[in-house]
């Protein structure tokens, strides 16, 4: 018996996948969404932002496997099978390349880059006070699998690293503050806010103005969790005072952002288009695999998502 797959993204990747997953899934049945064939067939769907029903339609299905490591684009199904196990992917790999992106962006606003790259622009020589980085505090909201190791990655480059997660955590050189007693404080104490949460109800649109105000004046913001966690007309808002110096976003509401958006062009606003940790094929096909291995065999699954925190 064939072991069938239903994949369904809109990036270009499908073939890499089915590439991928055959050499550790000999008997792989591999359909690309939308040619489902025989629906009764489907025993797993490997799946990013799945139209809404599709997943319902799907009578045998024992696993859904998330393209990424979030899981909103699947959860926001109002149709979704809930008795239906689904899994995130947890890859050593990406947690590499989101710590890269991270540190390359905080070193990026600690130098001072927007400011020298517009001086250059205009032709000024001008120097500015430069920090040590230990008198720059930079705080990370989730301290999950990418949120700690960013966290003890800048702590390792000597700046003052602060966490904040649901639950109360303790990592070496890291000043750590959970719940929502700790928000306040922890935003106060950071230069530079990194969100790498979850896009869960309790977490949408964190970045708001009472956030911001919280945070010190002309603290800088970098967005590589969801669109969702921020509020944009208060980002905008936050930027135009001056009270958020800067922002640096990978992630937005609308993707592909619309053209004619206000961040396209905004002189306080980096960009970058959600391509902050990309899943690879070649490293993430063997974590679908030992699921899959473990479904068949019936044992225990890893990296499942808990149905009542949303992540
Ligand atoms: P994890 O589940 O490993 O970690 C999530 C962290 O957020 C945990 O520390 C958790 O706290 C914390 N958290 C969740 N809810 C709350 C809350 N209400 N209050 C305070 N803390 C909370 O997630 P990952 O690190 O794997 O991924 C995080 C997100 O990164 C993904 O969901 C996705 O949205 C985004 N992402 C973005 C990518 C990009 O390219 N831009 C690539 C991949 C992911 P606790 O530890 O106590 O549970
Ligand atoms: C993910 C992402 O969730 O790329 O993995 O955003």
């Amino acid at each position: 018996m064939s072991f069938t797959i239903l994949y369904r993204s809109s990036s270009p990747y499908a073939r890499n996948w089915q590439v991928e997953l055959a050499r550790h899934v000999p008997d792989l049945d591999f359909r690309i969404f939308p040619e489902i064939g025989d629906p009764a067939a489907i025993d797993m769907a490997l799946v990013w932002k799945p139209p809404h029903g599709v997943l319902a339609s799907l009578p045998n299905l024992k696993l859904i496997a998330s393209l990424g490591a979030g899981v909103d684009h699947i959860l926001d199904d109002p149709a979704l099978p809930r008795q239906v196990p689904i899994m995130r992917l947890v890859d050593p790999h990406m947690v590499t390349a989101m710590s890269e992106y991270v540190l390359a962006q905080v070193l990026r606003l600690h130098r001072q880059d927007l400011t020298y790259a517009a001086q250059q622009r205009d032709g000024v020589w001008q120097e500015h006070r430069q920090k040590n980085a230990s008198e720059r505090r930079v705080g990370v909201l989730g301290l999950g699998q990418f949120g700690a190791d960013a966290a003890v990655k800048l702590a390792a480059l000597g700046f003052d690293v602060a966490g904040w997660s649901r639950s109360k955590k303790s990592i070496a050189g890291i000043e750590a503050f959970h719940g929502a007693d700790g928000f306040a404080p922890f935003l106060a104490r950071s230069d530079i806010v990194i969100c790498l949460l979850p896009l869960t109800n309790a977490t949408e649109n964190i970045l708001d103005a009472r956030a911001f105000a919280l945070m010190p004046q002309g603290a800088a913001v970098i967005n590589v969790g969801r669109g969702g966690h921020l509020a944009e007309d208060d980002l905008l808002a936050a930027l135009d005072s001056g009270q958020i110096g800067a922002a640096i976003l990978d992630v937005f509401r609308t993707e592909p952002l619309p053209a004619g958006h206000r961040f396209w062009r905004h002189p306080k606003v980096i960009m970058t288009p959600h391509i902050a940790a990309a899943t690879n094929p070649l490293t993430a096909a063997a974590i679908v695999a030992d699921n899959i291995s473990r479904l068949r065999a019936g044992r225990q699954l890893l990296h499942l998502v808990d149905p009542v925190l949303a992540y």
